[in-house]
């Protein structure tokens, strides 16, 4: 029964040491992966401004090669859909939201990529 107490004891403040240095804070973020469309770097810079502008989101990560981004983001804070939205929004289509034609003319021609 003591052992039990200390276990749970120490279970405590093991709890009040993580909220303590904003540890838990982070336990709260989940990681997500959507395709994006995109050529280049200069796509690469847009596509992970545009993700990371968005209040909750922590880290965006877009790979050139599979054009999968990557983002870690707090959902209390946003949704999956308002980051692809503000992705289309600056002109890259992705497995949910089309950007607007204007937007997407406006781009660089090297960031001109197929749509689909
Ligand atoms: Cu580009």
């Amino acid at each position: 029964m003591t052992k039990l107490l200390i276990i749970a004891t120490s279970l405590f403040l093991q709890i009040q040491m993580t909220t303590n240095t904003g540890t838990l804070e982070v336990s709260k973020n989940i990681t997500e992966k959507f395709w994006v469309n995109g050529v280049c770097d200069m796509c690469q810079t847009r596509i992970q401004k545009a993700a990371l502008s968005v209040k909750g989101v922590k880290m965006a990560n877009w790979d050139i090669e599979s054009k999968i981004l990557t983002v870690i983001f707090n959902p209390e804070k946003c949704t999956l859909n308002d980051i692809k939205s503000k992705i289309a929004a600056v002109g890259h289509d992705n497995d949910t939201f089309k950007a607007p034609d204007d937007v997407y003319d406006q781009l660089h021609f090297c960031c001109k990529y197929e749509r689909i």
